[in-house]
């Protein structure tokens, strides 16, 4: 009688080697070699203006990668207090950031710009919703004299879940990401080139009148700030 531990016989299949085919599998692309390509693919181009940059090719990269929570455990930090934790994974000087923000329960950004820059973005674990606005100040979408006093109209709105990656510049509008989830944390990757909003600063906006403020971006978290140790 067959009992359920024998051995499975595979048939031999000239040129079919199943060792061989399992070694074969290619090793999974890691955070590390996306944040390689990326500086790899920004160490050749000027990086100062945002038109320099080929922002396709950063999301086709961003796309390439499968969420790996051991590659990112190292920058996770929550702190239920807060909407989000910016935790920095690579500051490329004046060319780009590289972040991992930690979403909490149903918390998000406030509407906000991008300082002329590009934002890409990948959801690592849970789901991020963006409602994307026109902006009252572009392509003449209100009249210059009232765009402070007039509410901001929804372009879009989507939940992005695990791997997805998503893009936007001030050209596509302005954005609010927030996590759905009551429940659980979302993280997210984060790729912004030029790093204008960090160096120079960006806006948040009010959606019922339009108006902007201008804000300095808090600084992200760094390894040792998490673990209150002073530079
Ligand atoms: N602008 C937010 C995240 S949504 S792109 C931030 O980096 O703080
Ligand atoms: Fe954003």
């Amino acid at each position: 009688m067959n009992s359920i531990l024998s051995p499975i016989s595979v048939p031999s299949v000239p040129g079919c080697d199943v060792r061989q085919s399992q070694a074969a599998t290619p090793a999974p692309y890691t955070l590390a070699q996306l944040v390689a390509d990326i500086k790899l693919h920004l160490g050749k181009e000027g990086g100062i203006d945002s038109s320099d940059v080929d922002e396709a090719y950063l999301v086709s990269l961003a796309r390439k990668y499968n969420s790996n929570p051991s590659d990112w455990a190292q920058y996770y930090y929550s702190q239920p207090g807060k909407h989000y934790t910016r935790n920095s994974i690579e500051d490329i000087n004046h060319k780009a950031n590289i972040l991992l923000l930690v979403w909490s329960p149903g918390k998000g950004s406030l509407i906000h710009d991008h300082a002329g820059a590009h934002c890409i973005m990948k959801v690592l674990a849970g789901k991020l919703t963006e409602t994307v606005y026109y902006n009252n100040n572009n392509n003449g979408a209100v009249d210059k004299e009232d765009a402070d006093t007039t509410p901001l109209r929804v372009k879009s709105e989507r939940t992005h879940s695990l791997n997805e990656v998503a893009y936007i510049s001030d050209t596509i509008g302005l954005h609010r990401v927030h996590n759905p989830d009551p429940d659980n944390v979302a993280v997210s990757l984060h790729l912004y080139t030029p790093p204008h909003a960090a160096d120079i600063g960006y806006h948040v906006f009010d959606e019922t009148t339009g108006s902007s403020t201008f804000v300095r971006q808090a600084k992200a978290l760094s390894m040792a700030e998490k673990m209150g140790i002073k530079a």
